[in-house]
């Protein structure tokens, strides 16, 4: 899944970007979508490390695309949304430095996103309106997929989101192509000014649905790449803190709706996403397609379980080592070793 870096022109995208995969983005191409990767660094790594003593250890990582901002005069909107379409979360970036307002900004971006949202349903509705006076074989169907996307217009005039709703199966299938903005989660990022000492109080929009963080960017892009002995030296004498990028990419991650799994040997360590809701087969389907095909049973025990006892042996002893099916919801933090036949 594409994690989007959206906002408008200035708002600090680039600079978060750079910030969360270390890799700049080339100003020769700020017109078009820039994409890294962002490893999502996890605490139980070590701790598992020291148990299996693995060759190679590798973290599962996400595919920050840093995005040509909107315009506020909206010029050339609809082909840079297009861009950002295909996103499946969406991290937006509003400026809170020089006097800006972030809280406006975002307010004015949503409603840049709805109206592009609302374009695209009405657009489809009134065609389906004329198609359906004409008498044609398949009018029975048009008339149904215009009977799920009413409500749905409804919803998005009224300013409220898709994403959460317990839409019908016939809904989903009809909007899938569309991919709504609507239908995304996000997250806000507020990039606040360097000498910023009250972030609290932006925390005040933040809900469930839409966490809103404040950062000083510039800054940590700037704490991030110094020295260490500089970079500390830097905190303490101008009283500012070293944000915690590791666990702002584990919202991230959590917010676009997915979570780790682990595998563990003596080979390899390594963590992997998975959306969350996720099954076994579909884990052992992100490995290889192989181990789906062939697909057995998965032995599973938690992270935290092994790290507490030392071993998969006490795992075993206290009989916390469980055999599952394909069909099992594998849960966060989960370790898997997928049995297939080959
Ligand atoms: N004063 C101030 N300027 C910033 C901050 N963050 C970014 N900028 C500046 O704002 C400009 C735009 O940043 P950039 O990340 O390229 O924005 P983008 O257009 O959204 O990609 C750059 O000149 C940055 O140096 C900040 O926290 N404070
Ligand atoms: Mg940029």
């Amino acid at each position: 899944m594409k994690i989007g870096i959206v906002g408008y022109q200035g708002s600090g995208k680039s600079t978060l970007f750079h910030w969360l995969t270390g890799v700049a983005p080339h100003p020769a191409h700020a017109h078009q979508a820039q994409s890294a990767m962002a490893t999502v660094p996890d605490p139980r790594v070590a701790p598992l490390c020291e148990i299996y003593r693995p060759k190679k250890v590798t973290q599962a990582a996400l595919e920050m695309v840093d995005t040509p901002g909107l315009s506020r005069s909206h010029e050339g909107t609809a082909s840079r949304l297009a861009l950002i379409r295909e996103a499946g979360c969406l991290v937006v970036v509003v400026a809170a430095f020089d006097g800006q307002d972030p809280l406006a900004d975002l307010n004015n971006f949503e409603d840049d996103l709805l109206i592009a949202d609302l374009d695209i349903v009405s657009g489809r509705i009134e065609r389906l309106h004329d198609q359906i006076k004409r008498p044609r074989p398949n009018r029975d169907e048009l008339q149904k997929e215009l009977e799920a996307l009413q409500p749905l217009h409804a919803i998005l005039e009224d300013g409220r989101s898709l994403h959460g709703l317990e839409l019908t199966p016939e809904q989903q299938r009809v909007i899938r192509s569309f991919q709504l903005f609507s239908d995304k989660s996000r997250i806000v990022i507020v990039n606040a000014a360097d000498d910023d000492t009250e972030l609290e109080r932006f925390q005040r929009a933040s809900s469930p649905s839409m966490p809103v963080i404040a950062i000083p960017l510039r800054l940590q892009l700037e704490l991030s790449e110094a020295e260490p002995e500089e970079r500390e030296a830097f905190c303490h004498e101008m009283g500012v803190t070293l944000f915690d990028r590791d666990g702002l990419l584990r919202q991230i991650t959590a917010a676009s709706g997915q979570m780790l799994f682990f595998t563990a040997g003596d080979r390899e360590v390594r963590t992997w996403l998975i959306r969350r809701g996720g099954t076994a087969v579909e884990a052992a389907a992100g490995i290889h397609t192989d181990l789906a095909r062939g697909f057995i049973r998965a032995e599973v025990m938690t992270c935290d379980d092994l790290i507490r006892l030392g071993s998969e042996r006490e795992v075993k002893a206290h009989n916390l080592m469980r055999k599952e099916h394909k069909d099992y919801v594998i849960q966060e933090g989960e370790i898997l070793l997928i049995q297939h036949s080959s």
